[in-house]
């Protein structure tokens, strides 16, 4: 019988979750950035192959701002891995653990799940760093939990070093079972939350200081219609882009519009790849100030504790 499971992927802003996700499962649906607290949700994936079902949760980097906003990522985390078949904690390679990292080998430990430490960028340093690691978090684990050594293992998703060994790992620590999803399905975003959060990631990637962390993207219609003259189908989306301060709105839209046509321009070209089929995109900026510490407004966004995952 085939196996069947949830894996949480956990860890700090910017160690490389949702770049891991995306290359296990072999298409990429969660966003990622240079900068850190990209993820704000949990992303439910579902990887299916012959020796039977992942379904990863990637989730927000833990402990970061703490407006509303902030704290409801962090839930997002410790949501995640209550219950789970395994928890991958993924880890920088670096061999100096600070208080941060043993504030998340605690919650990780807590979680009572098996765990797999994932050391991750490992194409960014020598050989004897990635050595130096394993042996400082294998160290760090006994000391603090006095609990047997979890598996870990080095990876690189640049390179797809180790993605192979570690499917295998997760596959080992699933128990057989049916598969919970349509083997053809890849994730439960709906392409709606997809498309907003495209849009959140050029963003990201394209604007400065702290103005992207004040972005909210909201997609208020999305329709597919037949072009004129019948030469195929075109998406009509149109989205509102929310910003908390007058200046940064300036800035999202740039001089003479400029920015937002290139973070309008750099979205229409994933959402033409992810719907396969022309895009017509319309963003349109707004100003709201405090939406990160507003319940209703983060409600709206999908930011909504209830609606965390609850097995
Ligand atoms: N060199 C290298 N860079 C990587 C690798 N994996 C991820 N990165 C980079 O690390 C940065 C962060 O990646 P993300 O996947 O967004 O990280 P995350 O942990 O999901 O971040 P948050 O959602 O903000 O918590 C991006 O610039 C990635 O391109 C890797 O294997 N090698
Ligand atoms: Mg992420």
């Amino acid at each position: 019988m085939a196996k069947a499971g949830f894996a949480a992927i956990i860890g700090k802003p910017n160690v490389g979750k949702s770049t891991l996700m995306n290359t296990l499962i072999g298409q990429k649906i969660a966003i990622t950035s240079y900068k850190p607290q990209t993820t704000r949700n949990q992303i439910r994936t579902i990887y299916t192959d012959e020796n039977g079902q992942v379904v990863f949760l990637d989730t927000p980097g833990i402990f970061t701002a703490k407006d509303r906003l902030g704290r409801y990522m962090e839930k997002s985390a410790e949501n995640a891995i209550q219950d789970v078949d395994v928890v991958l904690w993924l880890v920088e390679p670096k061999d100096k653990l600070k208080e941060e990292d043993l504030a998340v080998l605690s919650l990780v430990a807590k979680s009572g799940s098996p765990v797999i430490i994932v050391i991750t960028k490992t194409d960014t340093v020598k050989k004897e760093v990635v050595l130096a690691v394993i042996a400082a978090y294998a160290n760090a684990w006994q000391k603090e939990t006095g609990k047997d050594l979890p598996d870990i293992i080095p990876v690189s998703a640049r390179t797809r070093n180790g993605m192979e060994e570690l499917k295998s790992l997760i596959f080992d620590k699933l128990p057989e079972g049916e598969p919970f999803y349509d083997p053809e399905e890849v994730t439960t975003q709906t392409q709606r939350e997809i498309a907003a959060e495209i849009i959140r990631e050029k963003a990201l990637r394209l604007l400065q200081e702290e103005v992207p962390h004040g972005i909210a993207v909201e997609i208020r219609t999305m329709h597919q219609r037949k072009a004129k003259g019948g030469a195929g189908e075109i998406w009509d989306i149109d989205a509102d882009v929310f910003c908390e301060r007058e200046s940064h709105k300036g800035i999202i839209i740039g001089k003479g519009g400029a920015m937002l046509k290139k973070i309008g321009t750099a979205a229409r070209i994933d959402m033409e790849n992810m719907l396969q089929s022309k895009v017509n995109l319309h963003l349109f900026v707004k100003v709201r100030p405090g939406w990160k510490d507003d319940a209703g407004t983060l409600r709206g966004l999908g930011y909504d504790e209830k609606k965390l995952r609850k097995e």
